[in-house]
Order: structure tokens, then C-alpha cells, then sequence
């Protein structure tokens, strides 16, 4: 723990490894009151390097140091310095090898970083800095050796012993204990080293290349979840072949292993040959996971393997280049996600989260460039930025490329830089350098944080049938960062005729055929485009797709809405439409009083998505889900977040009730029935069905009720049961609620996941308050040095509940603050990550700002505070 004020590292005091490490020798003995590790590196200095002081310098956090060696020869106390985060010994030689024993403690690691026990089994997280907590090592991804682990534990205890690479030996021990080594012939930065050892069971596939290379496919998980694992195995089958296919990217190892842990900080890590998932991530069944569940495993197991090119093959230089491969995986993972389902719906999903947590992220404290220039806790910086916006900046480049070039630049970089640890730059670079265009400004993408905002006034030339598009666009000031520059920025858009057709678009003095849709290039503060031989004022269609991440404003009308909701032929748009309009009925409620009309033509809308069977199914699922408090907080300025609520809880009572005889038809009609399928057909129909469901029970309709219970009971997936189960919850029927979340819990019990499903449904549940919440935390299931538990409890109550935690006495901030600050003694990047919601205190006005304000100060003033909660803190309380 952080003894003084923690340090700021700076990307312009970037400087090459002094020394190299060309091969780690490692030696774990894993015992019940520790962990032995034994290290021997093979040492070499840098000639990249002007640092000719002879001086080494290994990273270490909370290690016991046992020994030191220099080939072969014990230090003496004069030779070498431990200072505890650091081990220099002033004078080493051009070339030797240096052995280190540590002693460590897994057994009482609860901040989950480096060497510790889940469950009974030992399991590592490295990334970002958690190999420095195993042994001293310099603990930067630019230095990348190859890795011969031996891991020694009891037999008994510890059957399974993984680590990565091929095994190539192994054999029994005295005591009942026994060995297994490990080598992994690729070199790796020390972030993707990982080891495992536990009573696991072993599921096996086997994968056949595109040249013909057998892979063997392993998944180790407890046996208590052997039945848990198709799933993930055939989203590894499926990411293998798609990576193949659209990247001409091959798996390059023998064996493939897959290993499921229940405290796991993160989602998964793409650790070389040995993926580590959180449990909730990899595990699924229909009976215990949600189509939501099997939809996001899918995508996390298609994230990591593809990390094995876009992270692994080639790596970041340094850790302020971290978007280099998460922006690049999390793009790549989109497109996947995209192929294997319905595209619109998954650009749908993207969007909703970009526009509703990274644009919140960009306009408070913490925002930063996708490719920052200084952190003080690494960890800070795993953001929505770096990953959403990183994919999104990633996503224009094939915009800007095309299909075709996009692939010739990724082929290049694979190429040029297979094996080494790069840059963001250098990614474009290859990107450039594959399609001969010039990128020079769309890299203020990676430079300039906050989210420009692109804003659109037209004008119709009657007489001369010209239609102009005025564009301009501003890129906001963030903490640190004024003045910026434009962006390039490409603007995808359609005009559609009075009638409802699409426009063949052809610009004045532009000789390109005429198309129905384009991509414009904004590079400058404004453009003027004027678009001939328009015979009426046509109805702009604008940022088809979300082309960029970027704000559009534009003066629409509540009939251009309806309009592009039932004409736009880009489904994204439709649905954005649809969003717009129902935004602008809510606001104008906060705005007008509770009383105020509210829309009619809402209604109607409404009413032709329900029943109109013609439509996307999947698109329409989506059309029916308002948008949510979050996104309307977003949205304004000054949120008063009690009046949103109502209004919005307002706008969802007034269609139920007027448009029950289409919910309930629609809940008939695509009542379940068949067999269990994950088809974005059936995925559709049982969202819909929820849906209508939940409206129902949100105006407390009694056949609702009728057919939540029914539901509950006959359900055979967990989808249909826990729409069930969060429909009661989130109605007045007390006693149902009560008596459902019962059964439920008496029947799921045993299995952490459904657990975690229950705990959130509760606290999540906007008729839940703070109490309730509390003696969620007071509950048997509830674990402290679970992370799941804590996101499902703590997490989904200040991030989904916002009516609650937004309490006018603010008793929901300084709730907050006392797990925050409870949390930071065990756990800090959790911790960090809890905190989040209170550091936007600016966004929201007098009481409840200065509030939150001071519940953030009782976060500073903590004795011995984590450098992962100072720096949240500090940040946003600075200014
Ligand atoms: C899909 O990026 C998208 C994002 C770091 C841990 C996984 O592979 C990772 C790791 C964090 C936040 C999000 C994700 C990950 C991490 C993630 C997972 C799947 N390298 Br922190
Ligand atoms: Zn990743």
C-alpha cells in the first residue's frame, strides 16, 4: 500500500529498455502458507540504449526477497538495493544471467493482481503490473523474453498445473507432491505470462487450421460446471475460423487453453495459449445463463483469442499505447459479433454504450485521448475511451479505407511488425502506407480527448433545386487540454424524397456517380456541401451508422423523426430516430411539468412497431426500449435526475396503458413454445416478449401478473425466467416479488453466476431503495472479496438505479463513498472503478453536486489510500 504521494509517468519520458531479458527460467513451489518462485533470467544489455550506467533496475511490489544471484554468485547487502517497489544493482555486466527467489502469499492476495487463490486454486492476472507482484522483473511490455515455467504443488490438491505454451515435462515429487513444465517458444511481454493450479476438470475439442495444424482445445473449470462449457468452445471454433477468414490470421501455438476463475477482476485475459476468464464470462448453460450471458461470451471468448494477433504477436511499446491492441481487438470482436447476428442490432448495442458511458467519460474529469501522454495508475486507464472509442477510431479507418485496403494495411502491420512491441502510430502507419492515403490529421483522433460535436444546418434552393448542408464542427475543451484542432471526421449520410425514397445524391461541381448514400470527409472547422437536382426539400439522413463517434446536431422536427423511423433505409437510423424522438417527448415533460400532454403521434409510433409483424423483429426489440436514465442524464446539461425519472417513468405508463391490447397480443404472439435456440430470431422474439411483459407489470395490468408467474414457472431457460423475475420485481406486486425472488434464490442457491443475476434484478430494481440494497450486502451469498459480487450489488445500484442513488438527501452518494473507501483496503482497483459515478459531481447542479463533492472528500481524506483511488479522486476533485 501507497505510503507517499504517488508519481504521474509521462509518454515523453519514454525511454528504451536499458537491458533485455532473452529467456526466464521459472521455478514456482506453491505451498498452503505461500509461494516459492524461483527466477533466472538471461540478461543482456540494450545497444538501443544511451543509458550506458551499468545500472539495473527491476520493478517489485510486496515481495519477500530470499535470494540474489549473479551468475552463480550470491550479492552481497552492499551490491544490490531493494527498495521494496524497486531492486537496482548499480553494477551488472554487458551480458550474465540473475537468479531472484521471492516469497509471496496468494493465499491472502485480495487485490487480485499477480500470484493468488480463487476458489481453492492458484491463478495469476499480470496485466497491467501484476507480474512485479511474483518476482522483480522489468515489468514493462517492451521487454519480451521467452518463458520456461516448472510449477511444483501437491498432487492431491493440485492436479491440473497450466502455464503457457507446450508441456514438456513433467513427474512426481516427495510428498505427494508433483511437477509440470511449461515453454512457450514466442517471445512475451511478462503481462501475458499466466499460471494455474487447481482440481479442474478438463474439456477437450480439437480445431483444424486452414493449413491443415491440428490445434488441441482445452477448458479447465471446476466439476461442478463441466456441463457450463459448450459455449464458450464453440465461440472459440467460430472466432478461430472467422479470424482466418476475414484477417487471414492463424493460430500459431499446438494447444489452445481456456480456464474459468469466480474472483477475476476483469472480464478475461488473453494470457499466451492460456486464456483466464471470470467465470461469468466463459460458463453458460440455457437453464443458468441469459441470451444476453451467451451473447457477451461469445464476444469475450472472440476478444481474447483474437488478442493472440492484435496484442500478443505483435504488443504495445509501452502501456500509453494500450488502445493499440484494445481498440484494434474490441473492433475486431464488433465485426465478429456483427457477422454471427444481426449487424444494425449490433452497431445498436455499440452506440448505446459509446454514446451513453465513453461520451460521459470524455466530457468529465477523467476524459483523456485515446492515446494518453501521462497516468499515475495504469489500471485508471483500462477506460471506455481506450476500448470503445479506441474501436470506434479504428472503425473509420475502414470507413475512410474501404473492405479491401483496410485488409492490405492489416496484413502489412501483422507483417512488419510481427514480434515486436509498437505503437499506435505505427499502426497507422502501415495503414497509410497499405493504402496510399494520407492519415496525417485523422491522428488528432488518438491526440485530442473529449467528443467533437458536428454541427448541421440546411437550406433549400427552390429555383436552383440545390439542397446545401452547412457543417461545422468544434472539438470541446477537456481537463488539461484547450484550443483543438478539427478532427477528420467521415460523415456517412442519405437525403430522402417527400415520398419516402431515398435520393441518388450528387454534389455541385463533384463528377462521381450518383449514389444513394455517401461518405463525406470533414478535415476542416467547416465545409459546405450543396447536393443538385433536388426536386423537393428532402429530409436529411445523417451519421448513417454512427460513422463517427461525435455529436450531431441538428434542429429535427418531431415529423422528420416519424418520418425517418418508418422510411430510413439505415436500420441504425431508424432506431436512432426513434430514440430522438422519444428524448425530445421526455425532456419536454422535465421541462413543462408532469402534466403536460404527452405526444400522441409517440403513440402511434408505437403502437405500428407492436403490430406490424413486416418489420425486423431483432430492430424492433431494440425501437421498443426507451432510453434510458443514463443516456438522458447524458444528454442534459444541468440533470435534475428525479424529474427525468418521473418523466420517463411517466412516458412508459402512458404507452402501457394505452397500447395494452398490442402488448398483450404481442406477448401471445411471440410466446416461446420451441426449443431453446440462440437464433437472433429467437433472441428477438423472447426479447420482445419480456419486454411487453415488463410494461405490463410497470401499470401493475392483473393478466400481466397472470402471465409473469406462468412464465416464471413454465420458463425452461433462464432468459424467459429472469424476464419474469425482474418484470414482478420491478411491479407493486409485493407479495409476488417477495415470494418469487424466494424460489428463486432457494432453487439457484449453489451457483455464483445465477447469484449474481439475482443480486442485480434487486438492486437495479428502481421500486428497491437503499435498504434494501444494504441488507442485500448483509446477505449470506454477498462476499466482499468477490469482485462480481461487489459490481452486482454496489455497482448495479449506483450505475442502473439512478432515482436511488441520486437520493435528494444524498444518503446514495455517501452510501457509495463508504464502500468505496471499505473496498480500498483489499481491493483498490475495484475500488477505483466503484468510485467512478461520483467523480461526474460538476455535471450535476447545486445540492446534488456540492453532495456527491463531499462524499468524494470523505474518499481523499482516508488513511493510506491506493494510488488507483487517489488518482480517481484527486482528478476529479482538482480545477
Ligand atoms: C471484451 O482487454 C472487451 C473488453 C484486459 C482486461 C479484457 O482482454 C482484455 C484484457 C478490461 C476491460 C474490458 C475487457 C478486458 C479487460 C474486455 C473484455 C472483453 N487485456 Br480491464
Ligand atoms: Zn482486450
Amino acid at each position: 500500500m501507497r505510503t507517499n504521494q504517488p508519481q504521474t509517468v509521462y509518454l515523453s519520458e519514454y525511454r528504451v529498455p536499458a537491458y533485455l531479458v532473452d529467456h526466464v527460467d521459472l521455478r514456482f513451489e506453491l505451498f498452503e502458507e505461500g509461494a516459492r518462485v524461483h527466477s533466472t533470467l538471461a540478461v543482456r544489455r540494450n545497444p538501443e540504449s544511451a543509458d550506458t550506467s551499468g545500472r539495473l533496475e527491476l520493478d517489485g511490489d510486496s515481495l519477500v526477497l530470499e535470494g540474489l544471484q549473479l551468475d552463480g554468485r550470491d550479492l552481497e547487502p552492499g551490491q544490490y538495493e531493494n527498495q521494496g517497489d524497486r531492486l537496482v544493482i548499480p553494477e551488472v555486466p554487458e551480458q550474465f544471467g540473475l537468479t531472484v527467489v521471492t516469497w509471496i502469499e496468494p493465499q491472502n492476495n485480495t487485490r487480485l493482481e499477480g500470484l493468488y487463490k480463487s476458489s481453492g486454486m492458484f491463478c495469476t492476472q499480470c496485466e497491467a503490473e501484476g507480474f512485479r507482484c511474483i518476482t522483480f522483473f522489468p515489468d514493462r511490455p517492451d521487454v519480451m523474453a521467452r518463458f520456461r515455467t516448472r510449477i511444483e504443488a501437491d498432487r492431491a490438491g493440485y492436479p491440473v498445473l497450466l502455464s503457457n505454451g507446450n508441456d514438456v515435462e513433467r513427474g512426481e515429487l516427495e510428498g505427494g507432491r508433483h511437477f509440470v513444465t511449461w515453454e512457450d517458444p514466442f517471445p512475451k511481454p511478462c503481462y501475458l505470462f499466466a499460471l494455474v493450479a487447481g482440481d479442474l476438470v478438463e474439456k477437450r475439442d480439437s480445431f483444424r487450421t486452414c493449413t491443415g495444424r491440428e490445434i488441441d482445445l482445452r477448458m479447465y473449470v471446476e466439476p461442478r460446471n463441466a456441463d457450463k462449457c459448450d459455449h464458450a468452445m464453440d465461440s472459440l471454433k467460430r472466432s478461430m475460423r472467422w479470424d482466418e477468414a476475414i484477417y487471414g490470421r492463424e493460430y500459431d501455438l499446438d494447444i489452445f487453453m481456456i480456464v474459468a476463475v469466480d474472483d477475476f477482476n476483469m472480464g478475461a485475459m488473453e494470457n499466451k495459449g492460456l486464456n483466464i476468464f471470470n467465470s461469468s464470462c466463459v460458463l453458460a448453460s440455457q437453464d443458468t445463463a441469459t441470451d444476453a450471458t451467451f451473447q457477451r461470451i461469445e464476444a469475450i471468448v472472440a476478444h481474447e483469442y483474437f488478442h493472440n494477433w492484435s496484442g500478443n504477436r505483435v504488443t504495445c511499446r509501452d502501456w500509453f499505447q494500450l488502445s493499440l491492441k484494445e481498440g484494434f481487438t474490441v473492433f475486431r470482436d464488433s465485426q465478429f459479433s456483427a457477422d454471427m447476428g444481426s449487424t444494425t442490432v449490433k452497431r445498436i448495442e455499440d452506440v448505446t454504450l459509446l454514446r451513453t458511458a465513453q461520451f460521459a467519460e470524455d466530457g468529465g474529469p477523467m476524459a483523456h485521448p485515446v492515446r494518453p501522454s501521462f497516468y499515475m495508475e495504469i489500471s485508471n486507464f483500462y477506460t471506455l475511451t481506450i476500448y470503445e472509442k479506441g474501436a470506434e477510431v479504428v472503425r473509420m479507418i475502414h470507413t475512410l479505407l474501404g473492405p479491401d485496403l483496410f485488409r492490405k494495411g492489416s496484413d502489412l502491420y501483422f507483417e512488419r511488425h510481427d514480434g515486436q512491441a509498437v505503437t499506435t502510430d505505427d499502426f497507422v502507419k502501415a495503414m497509410e502506407d497499405a493504402s496510399g492515403r494520407d492519415l496525417t490529421r485523422f491522428r488528432r483522433w488518438y491526440e485530442q480527448a473529449g467528443t467533437p460535436v458536428v454541427t448541421v444546418r440546411d437550406e433549400y434552393d427552390e429555383a436552383r433545386q440545390v439542397y446545401r448542408l452547412d457543417i461545422r464542427q468544434t472539438v470541446p475543451d477537456t481537463p488539461g487540454q484547450t484550443g483543438k484542432q478539427p478532427q477528420h471526421i467521415p460523415f456517412a449520410l442519405g437525403l430522402l424524397g417527400t415520398d419516402g425514397q431515398p435520393l441518388a445524391l450528387k454534389l455541385v461541381g463533384d463528377d462521381a456517380l450518383p449514389a444513394e448514400q455517401r461518405v463525406l470527409e470533414l478535415t476542416e472547422a467547416s465545409h459546405s456541401f450543396e447536393f443538385e437536382g433536388v426536386a423537393a426539400r428532402p429530409v436529411p439522413s445523417l451519421l448513417r451508422d454512427f460513422s463517427a463517434p461525435v455529436r450531431v446536431d441538428y434542429p429535427w422536427t418531431r415529423e422528420q423523426l416519424l418520418f425517418l423511423m418508418s422510411h430510413d433505409p439505415d436500420g441504425f437510423n431508424r432506431w436512432d430516430a426513434g430514440q430522438r424522438l422519444a428524448v425530445d417527448v421526455i425532456e419536454s415533460l422535465v421541462d413543462a411539468g408532469e402534466d403536460a400532454e404527452i405526444e400522441p403521434r409517440l403513440v402511434s409510433a408505437y403502437r405500428h412497431l407492436l403490430t406490424d409483424e413486416g418489420l425486423d423483429q431483432a430492430l424492433v426489440a431494440k425501437m421498443l426500449q426507451l432510453p434510458s436514465e443514463a443516456y438522458l442524464i447524458e444528454l442534459a446539461a444541468a440533470p435534475r435526475v428525479q424529474q427525468i425519472y418521473r418523466a420517463r417513468t411517466r412516458v412508459m405508463d402512458h404507452l402501457a396503458a394505452a397500447l395494452r391490447e398490442e402488448l398483450l397480443a404481442c406477448y401471445h404472439r411471440n410466446n416461446g413454445g420451441a426449443e431453446y435456440r440462440l437464433t437472433s430470431d429467437d433472441i428477438a422474439r423472447r426479447t420482445l416478449r419480456n419486454t411487453a411483459l415488463g410494461w405490463l407489470l410497470q401499470i401493475g395490468d392483473a393478466e400481466g401478473r397472470e402471465l409473469a408467474l406462468r412464465q416464471y414457472h413454465d420458463a425452461d431457460n433462464m432468459t424467459d425466467r429472469l424476464g419474469a423475475l425482474r418484470a414482478l420485481v420491478n411491479s407493486d406486486y409485493h407479495e409476488d416479488r417477495e415470494q418469487v425472488l424466494d424460489a428463486f434464490y432457494q432453487r439457484w442457491q449453489d451457483d455464483p453466476q445465477v447469484v449474481e443475476l439475482w443480486f442485480s434484478v434487486q438492486s437495479g430494481s428502481t421500486r428497491g431503495n437503499l435498504e434494501q440494497v444494504r441488507a442485500l450486502m448483509e446477505h449470506a451469498a454477498f462476499d466482499w472479496k468477490n469482485p462480481n459480487k461487489v459490481r452486482s450489488v454496489i455497482g448495479v445500484f449506483a450505475g442502473q438505479n439512478l432515482a436511488a442513488f441520486h437520493a435528494e438527501d444524498g444518503s446514495g452518494y455517501r452510501f457509495l463513498a463508504e464502500q468505496v473507501r471499505h473496498l480500498d483496503a483489499s481491493n483498490p482497483q475495484i475500488a477505483a472503478r466503484l468510485a467512478t459515478p461520483l467523480t461526474r459531481w460538476r455535471k450535476f447542479a447545486s445540492v446534488h453536486g456540492e453532495q456527491m463533492k463531499a462524499a468524494l472528500e470523505t474518499i481523499r481524506d482516508r488513511e493510506g489510500l491506493s494510488r488507483d483511488v487517489y488518482e480517481v479522486v484527486h482528478k476529479s476533485l482538482a480545477g
